[in-house]
């Protein structure tokens, strides 16, 4: 049975559009330096943590939006930071716009082990938005645009940590967390810990339908505290905040224990450490009882989940 791990979830506070590389580097640095004073094992950061969100804003061409991208490892500028991290023992999950050698464009968060060699790589699955610039949006989301949809599946790999013991590890990346069968396929892993970034603004972008604020912070909450208590497992859902290029992100990162219990929350719009102490011994507890799969779960009734992918209504009407 694993122990006990302390966990780091690092806000990040706006990144605009003229921060230097250098400037962006250095708030990482330092949070891993507090983070690790502060006894953590794993610093997580935000879904696209070395740039502005910049899907909101739209380039004709994909070139044009490379100035965005990641095409080396590590990311450029960030070698302080991870050799820092490297000494200090910590694990670091940093999120960034990733373009590879033969020309593919991913949303992708990679896990450091404390080590600094081997890593662990996630793509974003759930792009949201749209592909082509819609006039009529008050605010553009072009993820569709410039990602192209994860290749990797939802990897889960098992760790073996110094004074911890073995555990394993999955990542999301922002609107995944809202997707039970994300979820469940990490959980089908057995998996104990999920890593989420994500930037999500205040603004509605369902032009349909005017979506209380209030409602946003709701929404991502109920998201990952039913996706670690159905699933046994803690989140650590890390956002961007404040107000980039005049568009509000609304922060809200939280710590979730697998009871769905919020265990840590930021309450600032800026960089903010938040840090809990989880006991990997609790995913266990309804992984045996409510929630052990092998006995309970009806695979055989779920066809549905996997066949079809939008909603399909009954046939025929009842007059009730
Ligand atoms: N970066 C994201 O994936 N953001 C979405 C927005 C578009 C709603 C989210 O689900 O939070």
């Amino acid at each position: 049975m694993p122990g006990t791990i302390t966990i780091a979830a690092a806000q990040m506070g706006a990144i605009q559009k003229n921060d230097t590389r250098s400037s962006v580097a250095q708030r990482i640095q330092h949070q891993i330096e507090k983070a690790a004073s502060r006894g953590a094992q794993l610093i997580v950061f935000p879904e696209l943590c070395l740039t502005p969100f910049f899907p909101r804003w739209y380039y004709e061409t994909l070139d044009e939006a490379d100035q965005w991208f990641e095409d080396q490892w590590p990311p450029r500028g960030l070698e302080a930071a991870l050799q820092k991290a490297r000494e200090l023992n910590i694990m670091v999950q940093i999120s960034y716009a990733e373009k590879t050698p033969d020309q593919h464009r991913y949303n992708t968060a990679s896990l450091i082990f404390s080590q600094g060699s081997a890593i662990m790589k996630y793509r974003k699955i759930h792009l949201p938005g749209h592909a082509e610039y819609i006039p009529e949006r008050p605010l553009q989301h072009l993820e569709k645009r410039y990602f192209e949809i994860g290749d990797l599946g939802f990897p889960v790999e098992r760790l073996n940590l110094k004074n911890v013991g073995e555990f394993n590890i999955g990542m999301l990346l922002c609107n995944d967390r809202r997707w039970p069968e994300a979820w469940r396929v990490l959980g089908l892993q057995e998996v104990d810990i999920v890593l989420i970034g994500y930037n999500t603004p205040v603004a509605n972008l369902d032009v349909t339908h005017n979506q209380p604020p209030h409602l946003k912070v709701l929404h991502s909450n109920l998201s990952v505290q039913a996706g670690c208590y159905q699933n046994n497992c803690f989140g650590v859902s890390v956002a961007k905040a404040g107000v980039e290029d005049g568009h509000a992100m609304f922060g809200s990162s939280i710590i979730v224990n697998p009871f769905g219990e919020i265990i840590a929350r930021s309450s600032t719009w800026n960089d903010e450490l938040i840090i809990a102490d989880c006991d990997l011994s609790l995913c266990q507890v309804n992984r045996s009882s409510t929630f052990n799969f092998e006995a309970h779960r009806r695979p055989e009734h779920y066809q549905r989940i996997v066949e079809q992918t939008g909603s399909i209504r009954p046939k025929n009407t009842i007059q009730a």
